[in-house]
């Protein structure tokens, strides 16, 4: 009896956990966000809220794959004039990255498919920052004893203990370019809607059927941290939760049809592209980090596989993911 109640309590814990994957987002109040003044040359966006249901056949067209570095399909299209002057002033007034700031030793705690987790993971790749990963354990969080705050991620940074996704993006980023200006309307809204639109589109998707909410069990106690019982409990136990658990969240934000919602914001971020690779012009801005990061654990899951699909966001996630630099562990450094 004791035991069964221990694992029914774990199985809350790890429900708790994957519904956290959407129900919880920024409670703090956003930090004002610096990013560089190339941004602040003003890209218009639409936040359109048309989207398309084309089908497509493969993962992109063949004759728009990314054929390595930084070619893209995008590439040809012809950039506004606005566009073309910001980078212009891009090249001339753009602050430099703080060459020497380059933290010593950063640890982040995370669950390998919490979605606020890969925004910082994303940031940390693209900057080519070393970092050592600590996965923790969602049903005792033993890793994590030792803080105050109960979430993950925790990022700490020279012994510095940085909670929340976007203010530990907002530090860091701040810490590497002292001299940017305050970051531009069209960044922070971005930012916003990943933590107040899209992270809650992701849990109905990713829980939407009884197989694919297994689906999404397997890749969570695969990758995740727990012992071989916690792991069968929590994928069988788990999926089922998460099942009845995601139509609850779909009701509390509004969503009808979970897959309507993924493809609509899909497209809503590339309509919002505009045209340009990225929403920062040329290289990526902390609002396509942000978006990459909280779509990237869905990637490989039949959710994700259906809105490469379905929508026209394919190309920008291959770009996305060819400016990632391959992780580095602190604990390798100088070996
Ligand atoms: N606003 C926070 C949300 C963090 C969050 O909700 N993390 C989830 C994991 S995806 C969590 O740790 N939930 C608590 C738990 O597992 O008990 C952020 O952006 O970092």
């Amino acid at each position: 009896m004791a035991s069964t109640m221990r694992k029914l309590n774990r199985l809350a814990a790890t429900t708790r956990a994957a519904a956290s994957f959407s129900s919880t987002t920024t409670t703090t109040t956003t930090t004002v966000r610096r990013h560089s003044i190339i941004q602040t040359a003003s890209y218009k966006s639409t936040m359109s809220n048309t989207f398309s249901y084309t089908p497509q056949s493969h993962w992109l067209p063949s004759h728009n794959r990314v054929t390595g570095g930084r070619s893209c399909a995008g590439c040809n299209r012809t950039f506004s004039t606005a566009a073309t002057a910001a980078r212009d002033l891009d090249e001339k007034e753009l602050p430099q990255s703080n060459k020497s700031y380059v933290p010593n030793d950063v640890v982040l705690y995370q669950y390998q498919a919490c979605p606020f987790c890969n925004k910082v993971k994303a940031f940390l790749e693209y900057y080519d920052i070393p970092y050592k990963i600590v996965e923790v354990n969602p049903m005792n969080k033993k890793e994590i004893k030792w803080s105050d705050y109960r979430k993950v991620p925790i990022l700490m940074v020279d012994g510095e203990q940085m909670v929340n996704s976007s203010d530990i993006i907002d530090k860091m980023y701040q810490r590497m370019h002292p001299d940017s200006v305050t970051e531009d309307a069209e960044t922070q809204k971005w930012r916003r809607w990943v933590d107040d639109h899209l992270v809650h589109v992701l849990s109905p998707n990713i829980y939407r059927s009884p197989s694919e909410a297994l689906e999404s069990f397997d890749y969570i106690t695969t990758k995740g941290n727990f012992s071989f019982t916690e792991r069968l409990v929590a994928k069988y136990g788990g999926a089922a939760a998460m099942y009845f658990v995601s139509k609850k969240l779909k009701k509390r934000h509004n969503i009808t049809d979970e897959r309507a919602a993924l493809y609509e914001a899909a497209d809503t971020w590339v309509n919002a592209l505009n045209g340009r690779q990225y929403l920062g012009g040329s290289e990526p801005n902390l609002a396509d980090l942000s978006v990459f990061g909280v779509l990237r654990p869905i990637r490989e899951l039949k959710s994700g596989k259906d809105m490469v699909e379905n929508t026209r966001i394919g190309e920008w996630f291959m770009r996305m993911e060819s400016q990632m630099k391959p992780h580095r562990d602190t604990a390798l450094q100088g070996s």
